[in-house]
């Protein structure tokens, strides 16, 4: 019988955290065979909510979930965890500007890089969803020395899955007969969304999207733009950003990160670069990646076009910009 796994749900009395908990305990993430045990934190004025969120779990009598711990302690929240999904920080709100968004959320990152540090099961693995999210990535890297760079790892599994979609939507097929597209760098607007690469499964075998779709136009300009607003999409529609799909998306990082990626297929993830296709090392960049006995690898040899050099630079420069500002907090 499997042992359980110990998950460390940060920020779980917020919109994701409650999409996401659920997810969790019905074996979304790990599979249908492995138990688990939920830690949840946030913070004191969350802590009656977030006392909610575990009630309601207890009341779902979900046969995986052997335990759940709600606390506003951070060390008690990290103790013993196997996987820690970092979703709660310091969000902006309309007025506060990018500059006290960064110095909160990288105070939130260090205290908690320590905790995890201190606390967490060796060779833990976690997953920053909160945003700035490949910043805050690499600050909790910076302040765990302990924990290896591998480990440490950004959401940009949900701008993977758009652009899943937003290419099946064009070609009118299921999202699951395409494979192979690739977010790279920041999740932010200047994500770069590539299709260069991407198939479609056929009844004639693997084709590439960029012969079924022969429109040049709508490869580079519609589908970036369709993957990169897709969010802002969301909160106009909904008034709030993007939690089931989030949650579900950070079940999929997950998922594939311990399980594998099937073969012939990759997914994006943001992780610590190490100068692949000439992306600075040092930054926590997404790439493309395939994922096998829990650790993941760089896709590499991919040919790379002049537009998608482009854009890659682009989104490198804004995760430069990030993390000078970001250590600009740190003195
Ligand atoms: P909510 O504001 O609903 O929830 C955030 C929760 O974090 C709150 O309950 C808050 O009390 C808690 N929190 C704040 N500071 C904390 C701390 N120091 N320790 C523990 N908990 C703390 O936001 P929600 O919609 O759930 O989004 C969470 C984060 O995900 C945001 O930063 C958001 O920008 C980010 N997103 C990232 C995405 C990605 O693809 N990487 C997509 C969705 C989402 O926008």
């Amino acid at each position: 019988k499997k042992q359980p796994v110990k998950i460390m749900v940060t920020g779980a009395a917020g919109q994701i955290g409650y999409a996401l908990v659920p997810m969790i305990a019905r074996g979304v993430m790990l599979g249908s065979d492995q138990p688990v045990i939920l830690h949840l934190l946030d913070i004191p004025p969350a802590a009656e909510a977030l006392n909610g969120v575990k009630m309601e779990l207890i009341d779902a009598a979900f046969p995986l979930l052997k335990g759940v711990v709600a606390t506003t302690n951070v060390e008690e929240a990290c103790g013993g965890v196997n996987i820690a999904i970092m979703v709660g920080g310091f969000r902006r709100k309309e007025g506060t500007e990018r500059k006290d968004v960064m110095s909160k959320n990288v105070s939130i990152y260090k205290a908690q890089a320590s905790a995890l540090e201190q606390y967490a099961a060796a060779n833990c693995k976690v997953l920053v969803v909160a945003n700035p999210a490949n910043t805050n990535a690499l600050i909790l890297k910076e302040f765990a020395p302990s924990i290896p760079a591998k480990n440490i790892t950004c959401l940009t599994r949900l701008d993977h899955n758009r652009a899943l979609g937003g290419i099946a939507q064009r070609l009118n097929i299921h999202v699951s007969d395409v494979k192979n597209v690739i977010i790279w760098g920041n999740h932010s607007s200047t994500q770069y969304p590539d299709a260069s690469h991407a198939t479609v499964i056929t009844q004639a075998g693997e084709k590439s999207v960029k012969e079924l779709i022969a429109d040049d136009k709508w490869l580079h300009d519609e589908f970036i733009s369709f993957v990169q607003q897709r969010g802002a999409a969301i909160i106009k529609a909904r008034k709030l950003s993007s939690a089931l799909s989030a949650a579900s998306a950070a079940c999929d990082h997950i998922h594939d990160w311990v399980l594998g990626t099937p073969k012939g297929t990759w997914t994006s993830m943001g992780v610590y670069s190490d100068g692949s296709y000439g992306v600075p090392p040092g930054l926590i960049y997404s790439f493309p990646v395939t994922c096998n006995k829990g650790e993941w690898s760089i896709v590499q040899g991919l040919r790379i076009d002049e537009p998608s050099r482009a854009g890659m630079d682009a989104t490198a420069k804004e995760l430069i910009e990030e993390k000078t500002l970001a250590y600009s907090f740190l003195d």
